[in-house]
């Protein structure tokens, strides 16, 4: 059979910690004066830590030294880790282990692509560290999404060329990124705002089994 590689973001595509991330921000903006909505929250979705605390100095108009930013930076990702340190198998995004399966079932390579610097930490957490041959996350890259290296790196810990793997992502610089790299790129979530993908899903219960079997039978 055809081999696709098929590589997925880890918040939002295998499991809901933007909501996390979202109390978190939150506590610590308002903390120093920035109000902060899950409208603001909905801007940082795939940007990473220290990218989401300058936008929100931008956005509060606030400068601060370096040693004040790391501060923040440390104070925030404590409170995020004591919502992912109480994090089950039962926060798995729905379905996600029926496409998991389904793509071991037909020997077809897979692996994360995720900004975050806890990524091995939430896949230990949720069970799931074992199913991914290759794992790219915030510690081994330099370059935010959109920019196309967590995609590419991600493709080469395949072995297959960017052209032969597909992404799931639910941020739209998530999906530019995957454009870039010259992969498929798969929206979950809102149509509206992911207008680059090449294919949107709600969620992953509105991709059937047969959809998973076609993009493998692709050339
Ligand atoms: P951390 P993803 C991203 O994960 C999140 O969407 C984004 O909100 C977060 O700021 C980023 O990871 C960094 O996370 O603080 O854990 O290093 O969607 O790329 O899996
Ligand atoms: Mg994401």
């Amino acid at each position: 059979m055809n081999k696709k590689g098929f590589i997925f973001d880890l918040d939002g595509v295998i499991v809901d910690t933007a909501k996390y991330h979202y109390f978190a921000w939150k506590k610590l903006a308002e903390s120093i004066g920035i109000s902060f909505t899950e409208a603001d929250n909905e801007h940082l979705k795939g940007v990473s830590r220290i990218r989401s605390l300058e936008k929100i100095l931008e956005w509060g108009d606030k400068e601060l030294s370096e040693e004040q930013f790391q501060l923040l930076l440390n104070r925030k990702n404590e409170d995020y880790l004591s919502f992912v340190n109480k994090m089950t198998q039962d926060e798995i995004l729905p379905d996600v282990p029926r496409i998991l399966n389904f793509l071991k079932e037909n020997n077809q390579p897979m692996a994360l692509g995720s900004a975050s610097k806890n990524a091995r930490s939430i896949l230990t957490k949720v069970n799931l560290l074992n199913e991914f041959q290759s794992i790219v996350d915030g510690t081994n890259v330099t370059m935010a999404k959109p920019d196309p290296e967590v995609f590419l790196h991600a493709a080469e810990g395949l072995h297959l060329p960017p052209t032969k793997c597909v992404v799931f992502e639910d941020s739209l610089a998530g999906i530019q990124a995957a454009n870039k790299a010259g992969m498929t790129s798969i929206g979950i979530g809102d149509a509206t705002i992911l207008t680059e993908a090449h294919y949107v899903f709600k969620d992953f219960t509105h991709m059937s089994n047969k959809f998973l079997y076609q993009l493998i039978s692709e050339s």
